[in-house]
Formats: C-alpha cells, sequence, structure tokens
C-alpha cells in the first residue's frame, strides 16, 4: 500500500474540476486520506518544484501555481505513485492517452490542471511540504484504523 501526493493546479480549480478529479481517483478505487484548498506562497511552490529551478519555465511555473487556489489531496492505494501517474497522464496534454485527466481537461502543457508525485521519495517530501502534521482549517483527515499519521 501506498499513498501519494496529488494537487489540483490553479487551473483545475478555477475551471471547477476538483469535483471531476475527485470523482476518478475515487472511481479506480483510491482511497481519500487527506485534502485541503489552499493558497501556495512563492517559497512553497519553489520548493516543490526544486527540481526545475534550472528550466527557463521554472519562473512562470511558479507564477502560475501562485495565481490562485490549489486543491492539496493525499490518495492511498496499491502502487499509488505510478496508478496515480496513470490517471493523471503524460505531462504534455497533448501527447497524453485519451482517458487520462490531462488528456481530457487540458490542452497546454504549463496548463495541465493536476500535479501527482513521480517517485516514493516526492511523495514523501510533497506529503511533507503540503501536510506538515497541523491541521489548519479546512484540512479533512480520514480516520486512520492503523493509528498512522499520514505522512
Ligand atoms: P509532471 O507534472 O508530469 O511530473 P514535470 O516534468 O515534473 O512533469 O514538470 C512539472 C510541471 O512543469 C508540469 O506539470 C508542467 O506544468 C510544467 N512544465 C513542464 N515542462 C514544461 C515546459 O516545457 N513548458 C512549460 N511548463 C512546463
Amino acid at each position: 500500500m501506498e499513498r501519494t501526493f496529488v494537487m489540483v493546479k490553479p487551473d483545475g480549480v478555477k475551471r471547477g474540476l476538483i469535483g471531476s478529479i475527485v470523482t476518478r481517483f475515487e472511481q479506480k478505487g483510491f482511497l481519500l486520506i487527506a485534502m485541503k484548498l489552499m493558497s501556495i506562497d512563492r517559497t512553497l511552490a519553489e520548493r516543490h518544484y526544486g527540481e526545475h529551478r534550472e528550466k527557463p519555465f521554472f519562473g512562470e511555473l511558479v507564477d502560475f501555481l501562485t495565481s490562485g487556489q490549489v486543491c492539496a489531496m493525499v490518495w492511498e492505494g496499491p502502487n499509488a505513485i505510478a496508478n496515480a501517474r496513470g490517471l493523471i497522464g503524460s505531462t504534455n496534454p497533448a501527447e497524453a492517452s485519451p482517458g487520462t485527466i490531462r488528456a481530457d481537461f487540458a490542452l497546454d502543457i504549463s496548463s495541465n490542471i493536476v500535479h501527482g508525485s513521480d517517485s516514493l521519495e516526492s511523495a514523501q517530501r510533497e506529503i511533507g511540504l503540503f501536510f506538515d502534521g497541523a491541521q489548519p482549517p479546512g484540512l479533512l483527515f480520514r480516520a486512520a484504523s492503523d493509528g498512522a499519521s499520514i505522512t
């Protein structure tokens, strides 16, 4: 059993796609562990996408991520990281397979609706960044049957 970090980006929130995206994860069989609607400041956006710091699109990416609210989530399931990436589809919506979230809801690589962790290390790091154990208003926790914390 694995947990992964998924985030509806500002374009997805503005377009009212949180429900559609949550539905796909639920229909696939994932268990929703935590969820919160929040704004991201530049420091958090830069830390989240730190691996892209040297890329030419980094500034634009941080501008985009801080341009509106996001919906941060933790989902659990077998091979959750790879399975979530499968539901989300390729980075460039133009290359994503039909039936994936990015293929069905997005047109442009810089506004591709949703993020999903790409490795176990990233998932643990990102869950820690966005859900640090504090419980700010709006944070929903599913009671863990094993008493485990979400990180
Ligand atoms: P991923 O989101 O599919 O894991 P990454 O390569 O980690 O893809 O890129 C992170 C995000 O950066 C992408 O989701 C996309 O929004 C943005 N991005 C990636 N490549 C480009 C690009 O060439 N131009 C503009 N934005 C990009």
